[in-house]
């Protein structure tokens, strides 16, 4: 491993910052989206809750309180040697409804209190300019990324933070997960998708513009500050055919492509031909400009993931009933076993991805989410001490963590850094609980939102330390 490696944590705004209506912030589309059974059809932009009310619990107003807890949070990290940070600034915190001709003042210098405090404990910012989230009145006015005016808008917002954190942070990515729009579209992208409506019309217009929009963030951002690194961010994972018939494969490769997509437009700079065909085929019609496809050339410097599972597929649609438990369709992998909410657990899955990442696109690679989702007990030790004994948490870092390793150094794949996901227990996107956590740092919050958010570090919490110390050497 190269020894300036950035060993990392990871958190998103939405899920880990709070302080909703504190700054200056505006509502994002992220706030209305509440925890229990109506959190997916919002999430997927079928059930429109623009606004919030009393019968729900909304996770994101105040998440784990970062917000209040930044200077103890990054401590922490500091003390468990984290040479990277990454977290997302909520776009609404900077302007409020999008449209604001400044940006909000006291927005930006939140923000640039942790950047310093990072700066100032040798811990690399990493920055998610969106993750999920949008200004809400953007949603209202214009059907938020189903607009072309969002290019326009979301690039001022990434000129504003660019400038004004010029030479202190270097990496940011452009879209958290941006082939999440396809899976919840309201979610992450603040579309609804009205009755009637063609959904993969509206799905794959917000694609365009939200793919216009990075392309020429990353060429603005270039021309602010030469020295910064923009990437684009996926949900990874390989799709592995269900059997050996060559039918399974093309189906396995098919089911690739949908989320490669993406990256292949930011990462090579033009549609690919499998894409448009696919447009012609379901009559979609993009709005594609001789100017963006100029845009497009401006193409991403690496390429982030996120990994938890590897995927599989069949071509015969009454064995490819897909799983629970996952945004994502995939058969049940004999091979693999699951997380307490069905995640399948495939470590090698991830050398697998790295490689299959690497060797389409040749461009440097960073992991920017990967971890476990469990349910921990916190328990007392005999000196008084209050932690939680994650041994299952260690195990399923250390095998990842070991696959990673072998892909760098047995494979060659150049890989920037690894920030695990949930570094400090944060609210989980997909079912809004507390309980699904990841971190190293416990945080005292429940389901429904109560607790004293007071923080307790994990076993885990040494062991990753000392992970870092040695490089990797020592797991
Ligand atoms: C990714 C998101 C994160 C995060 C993670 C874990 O999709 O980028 O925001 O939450 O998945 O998922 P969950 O929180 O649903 O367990």
């Amino acid at each position: 491993m190269r020894e300036n490696f950035l060993w990392g944590g990871a958190t998103a705004a939405n899920q880990y910052e709070g302080g909703w209506k504190e700054g200056g912030r505006g509502i994002a589309n992220v706030d209305v989206v509440p925890y229990g059974e109506d959190r997916f059809p919002v999430a997927c932009g079928k059930k429109i809750m623009l606004e919030c009310d009393d019968e729900h619990e909304y996770p994101s107003h105040e998440a784990v309180d970062f917000y209040h807890h930044w200077e103890e949070d990054l401590e922490l990290l500091h003390e468990m040697g984290l040479k990277c940070f990454r977290f997302s600034i909520a776009w609404s915190r900077i302007y409020p409804t999008g449209e604001e001709a400044e940006p909000n003042e006291e927005g930006l210098k939140f923000y640039e209190k942790v950047i310093d405090r990072c700066v100032e404990y040798g811990i690399e910012p990493l920055i998610s300019l969106v993750h999920f989230d949008a200004p809400l009145a953007l949603t209202k006015k214009y059907g938020s990324w189903k607009n072309r005016i969002m290019v326009d808008l979301y690039v001022k917002y990434v000129k504003t933070v660019v400038s004004r954190f010029k030479g202190k942070v270097k990496y940011y990515l452009t879209f958290n997960e941006i082939n999440m729009l396809l899976h919840m579209p309201f979610m992450a992208s603040g579309l609804i998708i009205e009755e009637g409506e063609n959904e993969l019309q509206v799905k794959y217009t917000a694609a365009h513009y939200e793919l216009v929009a990075s392309a020429l963030a990353t060429k603005a951002a270039h021309e602010i500050d030469p020295d910064v690194m923009f990437g684009c961010m996926l949900a990874a994972g390989n799709t592995y055919a269900n059997t050996c018939n060559p039918k399974d494969v093309m189906k396995s490769i098919e089911k690739d492509r949908e989320n490669y997509f993406f990256i292949d437009v930011q990462a090579r700079g033009y549609y690919p031909s499998y894409a448009l065909k696919f447009f012609e085929k379901n009559d979609i019609t993009i709005d594609i400009t001789e100017e963006d496809k100029e845009a497009l050339k401006n193409t991403v410097d690496f390429i982030s993931f996120s990994y938890y599972s590897s995927r599989l597929t069949s071509a015969d649609p009454e064995v490819n009933k897909a799983t629970a438990g996952n945004v994502f369709a995939t058969l049940k992998n004999p091979y693999l076993k699951a997380s307490e909410w069905g995640w399948q657990i495939d470590p090698l899955g991830l050398r697998i991805t790295l490689n299959s990442i690497y060797d389409r696109y040749q461009k440097p690679l960073f992991i920017v989410e990967n971890g476990l989702g469990a349910k921990d007990e916190l328990i007392t030790l005999p000196d008084g001490t209050k932690t939680v004994e994650d041994d299952y948490r260690i195990e399923y870092m250390r095998e990842h963590i070991k696959c990673m390793i072998d892909a760098v150094d047995e494979d060659g794949v150049d890989l920037l850094g690894y920030t695990m996901w949930g570094v400090i227990d944060l609210v989980s996107a997909s079912t809004g609980e507390m309980r699904k956590r990841y971190g190293f740092v416990y945080v005292d919050k429940d389901d429904e939102g109560n607790g004293t958010l007071q923080r307790y570090k994990k076993k885990s919490f040494d062991w990753y330390k000392h992970v870092i110390e040695t490089n990797g050497r020592e797991l």
